[in-house]
This record gives structure tokens, sequence and C-alpha cells, in this order.
């Protein structure tokens, strides 16, 4: 069927009309909404007589060129199309539609959240409003008039400037909003509500006056303003640091509970998941706090980098994810720790996009075959282009990037462009040579570097033999080398020196020369590259990383790999003893002075997924059962220490400032083990009932149920007897409740039949079923193959109700490549279950199919 037609990078072809503006009128019910499209198109390609409009899901109602009203046998209609034969040039082309928001479970194009409509356009939403060239490289010009109830939806709001208001017959009213700035669809917006409106203003560094708005459920206003703070924060930081400024009068932000993904950067008016605008002490983490000021950066900093100068094709996607998840990463660094913030960009990193890259789904950052559009919203996008968008930075430096930056503007501006054009505009601004390094758009897979070392006592010299090594994935035809950037330090007793490395061929030696002593090496500081290194380390050199590395990252980095060495160990030898050194490493580092965010950080063990990554044909349990004795032998060799720091961090009085939330992290790690020794446990319960603050709250709840302590269900019922009316903490309170240890799947059933479960909302369905297929591995991954069936039955739901949750949600059931074969099989035979379902979407057909075939 041709909706299952893979789409090719290499097929691109420009665009044969355009559309130079567009004049759009809602006329909005819930169920049969006239939508009115007056679009000016020309003919670009003389020859081409025939115009293709993509449209779905779309009744249609009228289509006339030139005010002629066409007959049915004058244009041809499809599933996904509208054909019309064309004589013009130059052409005024309306069309009416009818689409029906209440039914629109896919949340995609225009939909009811709530009481309210809003719209999700991106990646190819807008063909279900109108029939359109619903493509990122047809910029037009749009006028959006809204009609809709006066008294249900007194906010009638569209992207750019407010132009006309007026009151229509039957109490309903009528808004004309226009945007100067012409745009692809995708960034088309539209929301009709009635909120609560936080109003402020920024002026601009060259003094213009902007109006900020952020819209949200009515009595939730208390809760806008470290949305509104973090907005401001963002405008001031992307002019000074990249001597951007924001473009048209206002700036909007709504928060819907219903929404795909997290946040839409549509101009001038941005859509959010309310999850990333509400916040305040009594219902957000610090996490939430940090992610809430993340994602309005994020979508901030789209204006410049998405959406005045956009992508030529979805291929390029990373050209505006990459970039802009780099800036928002920087944006947060300056705000918070570097160190902290840079541990955690890596964390996620080798926790999802590493298990992606190794997938039946691996792509490079820019993928070259698409079946689903929103299929590539993925870790490798975002997270690894963003890596590869801070390689970059790192080779021609930051002067270098910010003249890059500029130049990309200067020749950009206005424009639909490809990640080859982001490149060569870095490399002219800096005259470096970039076109080994473009190879990182086009190769997908992780890449290992391994290094051996040489020191030659007589000489004084030290020599670094490197090598690269790439996997063979189905998806790269070839494999190339890459430009790899390796930053190093060397750890002497006269102290330490840095090098930046430039690995560009498969195998290459570095030297050094007039070293004192032989040096302990730090390889890949800062995590200068998305790689895996393989260097024989002693776990006395690890352990002078640890404490003596100018590098903070190279110091988390090192104690990890001592967790993961024993963690293998024990994978192992089940029954071996806990190293004693290893013990004597966490004391030290629990016992140091210094900064508690990091602390906590260094802690913390690495996760399930990260610790798969690394292995080959490993039983899942066998992971878990390591991973819990290693966990336990701390708690219990160190229970007084956890507890005296536990307590020398507790706050009498709760704030926000990052000492103190550093403490909190550091002291809500100490908890976690706490919990595993019988005289501490009861510390659990009580900061549960004692914490003024969600951070300390959901803390011991969810060390409660990971401990499964005995005063587990009385805290569940009280949290959710205490939350029961506020949204976004029961979702917090569905993803604790799905890490239960005991009878885990009859619990599961009793959430699945809860009266506030609902697999409608997107957020409510990820907070049961992704954390429960992500952070409870001990019963996804039991023998029994029950997780894999319990994941699998819920994404046959979904498949009907909105197939891109569905098919975001099974991807940890795709990433089996890396366990025993047995638990392959088991995996497997409920991919194949989801395969066989009538009226598979897309969505999930794409992935099915890759993770069948491999
Ligand atoms: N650009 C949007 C994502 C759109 C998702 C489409 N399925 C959010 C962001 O990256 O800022
Ligand atoms: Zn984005």
């Amino acid at each position: 069927m041709a909706e299952f037609q893979p789409r090719f990078l290499s097929d691109y072809q420009s665009p044969a009309f355009t559309i130079k503006k567009v004049d759009l009128t809602f006329d909005l019910y819930d169920n049969d909404t006239l939508v009115t499209a007056i679009m000016q198109v020309s003919r670009i390609d003389k020859s081409s007589k025939q115009l293709r409009l993509d449209g779905e899901h779309l009744t249609l109602v009228s289509v006339a060129i030139d005010g002629q009203l066409l007959a049915a046998d004058q244009y041809q209609l499809d599933d996904s199309s509208l054909t019309l034969s064309i004589e013009q040039d130059d052409f005024t082309l309306e069309i009416e539609t009818k689409i029906d928001p209440e039914n629109n479970t896919a949340l995609e194009g225009l939909y009811k959240s709530g009481g309210a409509f809003c719209t999700q356009c991106e990646a190819e939403g807008f063909r279900r409003i109108t029939y359109f060239l619903d493509r990122p490289d047809v910029l037009a010009e749009y006028t959006t008039t809204v009609i809709a109830d006066e008294n249900v939806y007194p906010y009638l709001l569209a992207n750019g400037n407010k132009i006309a208001e007026s009151s229509v017959e039957n109490g309903r009213h009528s808004v004309t909003w226009h945007d100067p700035f012409p745009k692809p669809s995708y960034l088309f917006a539209l929301v009709a509500g009635d909120f609560d409106l936080l109003s402020d203003t920024y002026k601009t560094a060259s003094g213009r006056q902007v109006a900020l708005e952020i819209f949200v459920d009515k009595g939730n206003i208390e809760k806008a303003h470290h949305a509104m703070a973090s907005l401001k924060k963002s405008m001031a930081w992307d002019e000074q640091t990249y001597n951007l400024e924001y473009d048209l009068d206002i700036y909007m932000i709504v928060a819907v509970d219903f929404f795909n993904m997290g946040a839409m950067e549509n101009k001038g008016l941005n859509v959010f998941n309310s999850k990333f605008v509400l916040a305040d002490n009594a219902t957000a983490t610090d996490t939430d706090f940090f992610n809430v000021e993340a994602v309005i950066a994020h979508e901030y900093f789209h204006n410049w980098t998405g959406n005045r100068v956009t992508c030529r094709d979805w291929f390029q996607l990373s050209l505006k994810e990459g970039l802009t998840v780099f800036r928002d990463q920087s944006f947060s660094a300056d705000m918070h720790s570097k160190a902290v913030c840079r541990i955690q960009n890596v964390r996620l990193l080798r926790r999802m996009q590493f298990p992606e890259d190794a997938s039946p789904m691996a792509h490079p950052i820019r993928p070259e075959k698409v079946v689903e559009m929103n299929n590539f919203y993925t870790m490798t996008v975002y997270e690894k282009g963003a890596e590869v968008i801070r390689m970059l930075h790192r080779i021609v430096g930051d002067d270098g990037f910010k003249k890059g930056m500029a130049l990309y503007f200067e020749r950009h501006d206005g424009h639909a462009v490809t990640c080859d054009d982001f490149v060569d505009a870095m490399a002219d601004a800096s005259q470096v040579d970039l076109s080994q390094f473009k190879v990182w758009y086009e190769q997908a897979g992780t890449p290992t570097v391994k290094v051996e070392k040489q020191f030659d006592q007589a000489k004084n010299e030290l020599t670094l033999h490197v090598s690269q090594h790439h996997p063979d994935l189905p998806v790269n035809k070839t494999t190339k080398d890459l430009l790899i950037p390796i930053a190093i330090e060397l750890i002497t007793q006269a102290g330490s020196q840095s090098h930046l490395l430039t690995l560009s061929q498969a195998q290459q030696t570095f030297t050094f020369k007039h070293l004192e002593n032989e040096p302990v090496v730090a390889l890949f500081t800062d995590f200068s590259a998305p790689v895996k290194v393989e260097f024989e380390q002693t776990d006395q050199a690890l352990n002078t990383i640890i404490t003596d590395a100018k590098d903070e990252f190279s110091r988390w980095d090192a104690c990890q790999s001592l967790f993961m060495r024993e963690i293998f160990a024990l994978i192992n030898a089940p029954s071996k003893a806990v190293s004693a050194t290893l013990l004597a490493t966490v004391s030290s580092i629990l016992n140091s002075e210094g900064d508690n965010a990091l602390k906590a950080e260094m802690l913390t063990l690495p996760s399930f997924d990260e610790i798969a990554e690394l292995c080959d044909s490993v039983e899942p349990q066998a992971i878990c059962r390591a991973v819990e004795t290693l966990k336990q032998t701390i708690a219990g060799e160190l229970a007084s220490e956890f507890k005296q720091v536990f307590t020398s961090n507790q706050q009498t009085t709760y704030s926000k400032d990052a000492k103190s939330i550093a403490n909190r992290a550091l002291k809500n790690v100490c908890l976690n083990y706490m919990a595993r020794s019988e005289q501490y446990a009861s510390m659990v319960s009580k900061q549960y009932y004692e914490a003024d603050n969600m951070t300390d709250g959901i803390a011991a709840f969810s060390t409660a149920v990971i401990a499964n302590l005995p005063d587990l269900s009385a805290i569940s019922e009280h949290f959710a007897n205490k939350w029961k009316d506020t949204t976004l903490v029961m979702d917090k309170w569905y993803s604790v409740m799905a890490q239960q240890q005991q009878d885990t799947f009859t619990k599961l059933q009793a959430l699945l039949d809860s009266e506030s479960f609902t697999l409608h909302n997107p957020n409510r369905a990820r907070s049961l079923i992704g954390a429960f297929a992500m952070n409870n591995p001990q019963h996804f991954h039991c023998e029994s193959g029950q997780g894999y069936r319990f994941l699998a039955d819920r994404v046959i739901e979904l498949n009907a109700i909105n197939p891109q949750v569905a098919a975001r949600l099974i991807t940890p059931l795709i990433q089996f490549g890396r366990f025993d074969q047995a638990t392959q099989q088991k995996m497997k035979r409920e991919i194949s279950r989801i395969a066989s379902i009538d009226k598979l979407a897309r969505d999930l057909k794409e992935k099915v199919s890759a993770a069948l075939s491999s």
C-alpha cells in the first residue's frame, strides 16, 4: 500500500508550485469545523501542469480556482491528496474542508484538549486541516480568522499579531491574526479556549517592547511564574550569546494537558504540554523546575534556529533540532552547574540514544529513508544531533562558532535549508575544512574508539595508539572514518595538562614529550565525542581521575567505570564479594568536600539500559541481580555513613537556590541506599510525611516503592488522596506505582482499571506504561515474558487511539539485540503479535517491520 512506501532523501525535488499567501478562516465547532483556505499559488516549474496537495482525514466541501467552483470531475481526490490540473501561472485557490476536532484522538492537526481547541502541525499535521503543500520548503504569509462561541472560547489565538476582532451572530466572536514572517505550514497554530492569562513584557536589546503571554487552565496562574521567568532569561541569553532578538510584538505560550510531545515552537504561539509550563514548590520537583526552564528555552531558541531559518525537507530535521538542543544545553549549563548538566546529557545519551543507535531503527542524524516522519523525532536526531553540533563547536572554537552562526543567518534568514548549508557556514566562517566532519550526518551507529598507551621511561614520552571502529549496521552501506575530537587530560604529580587530539584516520598515534613521570590519562574529557571507549585502566588510575582530574565530567565518568566494572564482574560471578576498593571509593566520595550535586551524580549507579548497552547476549535478569547485589552491599557496608551525610544535608526551610537543590539531591541518593538497611528504612516514611516540597516527597515515595517497604501502601494511598485533583502530580503517582516490585502485574492491572487512568491522555499513558517498560526492568524483562505481553497489549490498544504515542512506547521492545537468544525470542514474539493486527498504523508498521527483518 502506498501509505507504507518509504520516502528517500535522495529523491528530494524542489516544489513545482508554491503558496505565497494563505488566508484561513476557522468556524469552530466540536465535530463540524469548517475551514476555508484562500491561497495565492504560483507555478515555479513551468512544465508542471498538475498540482498535488496533501490532505488526510478531511471532508472536502468545495474547490474554486480564481472564483470558479470546480465540478467533481475536475479534480482527483484520494485518502491522502487532492490533485488539480492547472493552466495559470499565478492563481487564487479557495478550498473548504470540514474536520472533526473532537474525535481527533491522534492529537495531530486541530483537536480538543480538555475544553480547548488547539493544533499540532509538525511534522505533517497541517494536511489534517486543509489541502495544502504540506512541506517545509513552501513558505507562506498567513492571515488567520478564528470564529467561535464567545462565552466558551473567550480567547481566540493564532500566529503573529492580532489585527481585528468583532462579535458576530449567535453569541460568537471572530478574531483575525496576521503573521508577517513567511513560514512553512508545520509552524501554523491556532488555539481557542478559556484560560487564565499571565502577562508580562520584555524589552529587547534594541529597545523594542514585546508582550509576553502565558495561557494556563483556570486556577493555575500561580504555577506559570517560573515559566515566565524562564522565558525572559532565554530571551536575554540569546541576545547576549548570539545577538539574536525576538522579532514579533507578542510571544504567546499556551499550556494544554493533551499533547503528544513536550512542546511546539509555532511562530509567536507556542503550544506546550502543561508538564513543561506549570510548576510550584508543592507540585514540582527540582528536576521539573529545571525541565520547564529548558523546554521554554528550547522552544524560544527555535524562533531563530527552526523558524527564521527552517528545514528544506524533513530529512534535515537535525538542522533545527540538534542545533536547538545544543543551544538549550548551553543555556542550562550557563544557568546551573556546567558539570552536572553535562553528566545528565551524557547519561541520557548512553541510556537512550546508544541503544537506539544499535537497534533495528538505527538511523543517521540525517536519516535517508523515512516511512512515518513522526518516528524520527528521536534521541539520535535530537541528542546525538546536539553532540555533533557540540563537536563542531569544539573544533572551530567558541568565537568561530559564533561567527559561523552569524554567517548562517546572514546567508539563510527566511529560507529552508540543509544540514550541509549549516556546516558550510561554519567552515567558511572559520576557514576550517569540515568535509570529513560531514560523515557524522550520514553514518548511523555508535563508534568505538580503542586506545592503547605506552610510556617510555627513558625518554619520558607517552604514546597513545588510537583507532576508530564502526558497527556493521544494515542502514550503513559503507562505513567511513569520522573526524573525532578527543579532549584529554594528562594527570601527573606535577599537575595536569589538557590537549585536544583530532582522530581522522582509522588508526593514529599521538606522542607527548617531556613528561616528568607516567601520567594517568583521562580520555574524552567533557565527553568530547559521542563514542564508546575501550581503554584499559587500573582501578588505581580511575581513582586518581576521581580525585585529581580537573574535568569534573571525567571524575564522574571514572566513578561510573568502576561501578560498571563491578557490575560486569557480578554478572559473571554472582556470588563474588563486592570489591573492597570500590567500597572505599564510595566512602571517600561520600565524605569528600565539594559540590554535593556532583557527589549525588557520582553515587548513582548506572541504569539498566546503560549496562545492557555495553553487554552482548546478556540475560536481563542477570543485570538486575548484579545491580541489586551491588546496591545492597554498598548500602549495608556504608549504612552509617549514608545516614550521617543524609542528616547533615537535611534542610529546615525549603529553598530553590543551587546549594539547596544540590543538598536535596545528595540527601535523596543517601535515602535510597538507607532504605535497604533495616535500621534506617523508617527514615523513608518519616521524610515522606514531613516533606514540604515535591522533590523530597516523591523521592521518599519512589524509594518506598523500589525498596518495597512495609509503609508503601499507606504512603501511596496518602499521595493519591492528596493529589487526586492535580493531573500532573497524579502522572507522577502512576510513574512511581509502575515500578512496584511485588504482585506487579496484578497491581498494574488495577492501575489500568483505576478511574483516572486513560490511554487517551499521552502523559498518563506514558506515566504508567512508559515508566513500567523503562524503569522497572526486573518485571518488564521478567522470565515469563509477561512484561513484554503487557507492553504489547497496550501498544495494540493505542494503535487505534494515538499511533504516535504507541510507536514511541514500543521502543524498549524493539531494542532486543543486546540480550540472549531466549529473551530475544520472547520479545520478537510480542512484536509479531503487534505486526499481525488489523489496521496497523504506519507509525508502528515501520518499527515492527524493521524489528522483524533485523
Ligand atoms: N518541534 C517539536 C516537535 C514536533 C513533534 C512532531 N511529532 C518540538 C521541539 O523539538 O521543539
Ligand atoms: Zn525542538
